[in-house]
C-alpha cells in the first residue's frame, strides 16, 4: 500500500511516523508513506494556504488551489489514488468496516485540514471522502489522519505479525473485546478469573464470549443491536440482562 499524506506540519507527522507499529509497517516495506508539505504547492510569496470564509463567520478555510496542486502532483508521480480521505468532524464515522474497506486499496491520499474547514470543492472536485474519528473537534487533521492510517495499515496483511489477534480485536467481531490478563495470577489482592488458569479451552472460550457480551451490553448497547449473534450468544445475553450491572 502507498499512502501520501498532505499537511502543513510535515516534520511533526514524520516524527510520529517514526515510532510504533506504523513505523514497523513502513520499515517492513508493506506500506510506503510519503509526507507532503502543503505550502510547497502554493504559488504566492507568503505561501498562504487559508482564507476567510465566504458568507462571513469565524475561522479560516483551507484554500482549494494548493490541495488540488498537491493531489495532481501525487497523481502525476504515482498514479491516480484509489481513495482520497479528508479527516473532518463532519465526516462519516470511522468504523472497522470503513478501515477494512480502505485497507484493500493500493494507494490512499490523506489530506490534513486546519482552521474551520476545507473548501468544499476539494471533496466535490477530487471525490475526497470526509471521515470523522468521533464526535468531538480537534485543532487539526494530522492526528485523525494518523488514526485513520494506523487503523487501516494494521489491517494490511503482514503489518501486524499475528493476524488472528487482528481478527479477534474489539469491533472486528462486532462486539467489544473480552478482558485480558497476564502473570502474576494474583496481583495486589486481585485474582485472575480461575477459568483462565484451568487449561479448559471450551470453558475459556465461553467465558470470553460471555465477558465480551457483558462489556458490550454495559458500555456499547448500540453495538449489540447491530451484532450478528448466534443463538447461544442471545441466550447468554438474556441471562446477563437480568443480572445486576457493575459498570
Ligand atoms: C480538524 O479535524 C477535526 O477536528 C476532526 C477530524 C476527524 N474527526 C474528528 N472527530 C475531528
Amino acid at each position: 500500500m502507498r499512502v501520501d499524506l498532505v499537511t502543513i506540519f510535515p516534520r511533526t507527522v514524520e516524527a510520529l511516523l517514526r515510532e510504533g507499529v506504523l513505523a514497523r509497517a513502513v520499515k517492513g516495506g508493506r506500506v510506503v508513506v510519503e509526507v507532503h508539505d502543503l505550502r510547497e504547492f502554493t504559488t504566492d510569496r507568503h505561501r498562504v494556504v487559508d482564507d476567510v470564509p465566504f458568507g462571513g463567520g469565524p475561522g479560516m478555510v483551507l484554500k482549494p488551489e494548493p490541495v488540488f496542486a498537491a493531489v495532481e502532483h501525487i497523481g502525476a508521480a504515482y498514479g491516480t489514488p484509489d481513495a482520497i480521505v479528508v479527516p473532518s468532524p463532519a465526516g462519516r464515522p470511522l468504523t472497522h468496516a470503513v478501515a477494512a474497506g480502505l485497507s484493500t486499496r493500493a494507494h490512499l491520499v490523506l489530506i490534513c485540514g486546519r482552521y474551520e474547514g476545507i473548501d468544499e470543492r476539494v471533496c466535490e472536485g477530487l471525490g475526497a471522502v470526509e471521515i470523522s474519528i468521533g464526535d468531538y473537534v480537534l485543532t487539526g487533521g494530522e492526528l485523525p489522519a494518523l488514526v485513520v492510517l494506523d487503523a487501516v495499515t494494521r489491517l494490511v496483511p503482514g503489518v501486524v505479525g499475528d493476524q488472528d489477534s487482528v481478527a479477534q480485536d474489539s469491533h472486528a467481531t462486532g462486539l467489544l473485546d473480552h478482558p485480558h490478563y497476564t502473570r502474576p495470577a494474583e496481583f495486589r489482592g486481585m485474582a485472575v478469573p480461575p477459568v483462565l488458569l484451568s487449561g479448559h479451552h471450551g470453558a475459556i472460550a465461553r467465558w470470553r464470549r460471555r465477558e465480551a457480551l457483558r462489556r458490550t451490553l454495559a458500555r456499547r448497547p448500540d453495538l449489540i443491536e447491530r451484532a450478528a449473534l448466534d443463538e447461544e450468544s442471545k441466550a447468554v445475553l438474556d441471562e446477563l440482562s437480568s443480572e445486576p450491572t457493575e459498570e
